[in-house]
């Protein structure tokens, strides 16, 4: 059986790929399917925008699909921007443009403490579904730094590493990264579907 990745992130669909083809299972994308399904991100949290992304390339597809609803949620900013991470500053801004808005939002903060927050969740066509959370802390750096990644990458610095994740090889980040993390939490939960329903496989 095919898994289907709700992405239009072409990064985070790598990252995704990348962490998921350790389970054994199929991956393919929309762009593969000939589909492109716009969902509406009108959740409250994660958890909400990721089912809803899944559910509705499942609907479009009739394969199990995989929605990823993540954000960079910073402490001095009241955790945002959070579930509006993709649209900090409105549409059309660009990565490098949210970068340089967060990095004003901070200004004169000394506070710089981050987490990215992920919530994977997987939707079968028999409507059953399966969920899992992933984070990573880190602070905020006072200059982009790293070509790596995507998003906030430049600006994500991890104290541990003395690195911000865009300085990180995709193996280092998705070791420690809130997807990666999500990915591992999901590992089990989809094993344990896998072999509750064999007809899937
Ligand atoms: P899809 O909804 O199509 O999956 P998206 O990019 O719009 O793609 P989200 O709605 O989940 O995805 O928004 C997440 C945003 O949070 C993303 O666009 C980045 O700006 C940021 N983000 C999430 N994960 C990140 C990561 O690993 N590194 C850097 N920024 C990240």
């Amino acid at each position: 059986m095919k898994f289907v990745l709700a992405t239009q992130n072409p990064k985070k669909r790598e990252e995704m790929a990348a962490i998921l083809s350790e389970l054994g299972v199929e991956i393919v994308t929309e762009d593969e399917l000939g589909v492109k399904v716009e969902v509406e991100e009108t959740g409250e949290t994660f958890g909400q925008n990721a089912a809803l992304k899944a559910k509705a390339v499942m609907e479009a597809t009739g394969l199990p699909a995989i929605g990823d609803d993540s954000g960079l949620c910073v402490d001095a900013l009241n955790g945002a921007p959070g579930i509006y991470s993709a649209r900090y500053g409105g549409e059309g801004l660009g990565d490098k443009g949210r970068c340089e808005l967060l990095l004003d939002a901070l200004h004169g903060k000394t506070d710089r403490r981050a987490h990215f927050e992920t919530v994977i969740c997987c939707v079968f066509p028999d409507g059953e579904w399966i969920a899992a959370r992933g984070r990573c802390d880190g602070t905020i750096a006072f200059t982009p730094m790293g070509e790596n990644g995507f998003g906030y990458d430049p600006l994500f610095f991890i104290t541990d590493l003395r690195k911000t994740f865009a300085q990180l090889t995709p193996e280092e980040k998705a070791a420690i990264s809130h997807r990666g993390n999500a990915l591992r939490a999901f590992k089990p939960k989809l094993a344990k579907y896998l072999a509750e329903h064999p007809e899937v496989q």
